[in-house]
């Protein structure tokens, strides 16, 4: 049977890349893109949609008939703590209808993106176990936990096959984050091009837990294809790519743009990261179904520079470095 998959938040920084890698592997039509903003997904299928208009939801599932759902539309950590009641009435609310629906017109697998942000103060910090002690920090962090607990109810009372990931930030060129406290890990790369320097908001050695994009969309859709056999986690696996200071991430620009500079100026979202932890055991993931990251720091570099170089027009590395 020909899977049709819906994503909702197509238009956001995951949401975007996603959308596009699914339909070259489903085909254009079968993608059906959703997001509240119409913004420039990859061609194909677009309905405007907010998660939170339950009979639109109902009847575009009943229109396209979903096999596989991917739920991303949420309000991120920085962004979230500013109104509280509406992040988590999006962010939960949201995800309740999703899986309302999904059940009642029987979707077989729906993917919901946990975060980093579930981690807080009682969480090993170094090389955090799959199973650690959650305390969030911040509403953002409380609707993924919350939505994480939910996904294994539906799971073991239902039979409703919920996969999830624990992004870590996620860094890629195709697109903007918004709202987010790891967000400094792409505006970096923007300012390097248009300004030659970095004004960051978070203190230079601040470690975070960080994924390159191409890893963070396989991982995603690895996770979705594995066979549902494979699959011992419905909460969210952890998943790790990288760890890094903002001052390493300004070393590895300064390698291709010598002349590149950055200051400090801690904002409230120092203490956001600082609740999070630096490192991420994700051995569950790699022995459930195969999960191995392949980007670094200095391969993802060069890799965003490669890319940014041409939207931006400025050459800073030649395609043999
Ligand atoms: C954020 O910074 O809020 C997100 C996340 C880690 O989930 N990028």
């Amino acid at each position: 049977m020909q899977d049709r998959i819906i994503v909702l938040g197509a238009s956001g920084q995951i949401g975007t890349v996603l959308t596009a890698e699914l339909r070259k592997i489903y085909g254009r039509d079968n993608v059906l893109a959703t997001d509240i903003y119409p913004n420039s997904v990859s061609e194909g299928p677009f309905q405007v949609l907010d998660v939170l208009n339950i009979h639109r939801m109902a009847e575009i599932f009943e229109q396209f008939k979903p096999t596989q759902v991917y739920h991303l539309a949420a309000i991120l950590s920085a962004n979230g703590e500013a109104n509280i009641k509406k992040t988590w009435h999006i962010n939960m609310d949201g995800f309740l209808r999703v899986l309302e629906i999904s059940l009642e017109k029987g979707v077989s697998k729906v993917f919901f993106p946990s975060s980093i942000a579930v981690y807080g103060r009682t969480t090993p910090k170094i090389n955090t176990p799959q199973d650690s002690p959650l305390l969030p920090s911040t509403v953002y962090g409380i609707s993924k936990m919350t939505g994480e607990v939910w996904s294994d109810y539906m799971f073991n009372r239902y039979g409703l096959d919920i996969r999830s990931l624990r992004y870590p930030g996620v860094i890629g060129w195709q697109s903007i984050p918004s709202g987010g406290t790891t967000d400094y890990a792409v505006e970096i790369y923007h300012a390097a091009f248009k300004m030659g320097h970095y004004d960051c908001f978070l203190k230079e050695d601040t470690v975070l837990p960080m994924i390159y994009m191409p890893d963070a969309i396989r991982a995603t859709i690895e996770l979705m294809e594995a066979p549902k056999s494979q699959i011992g986690v419905h909460y969210g696996y952890n998943l790790s790519g990288m760890s890094f200071t903002p001052k390493e991430i300004a070393e590895s620009i300064r390698y291709f743009m010598p002349e590149f500079t950055i200051s400090y100026q801690p904002d409230f979202r120092q203490e956001i990261a600082e609740s999070w932890v630096r490192s991420i055991d994700d051995s569950k993931a790699r022995s459930d179904w195969g999960w191995k990251p392949e980007y670094d720091l200095h391969k993802m570099t060069m890799d965003m520079l490669m890319h940014l170089q041409n939207k931006y027009g400025m050459t800073v590395i030649s395609p043999l470095s």
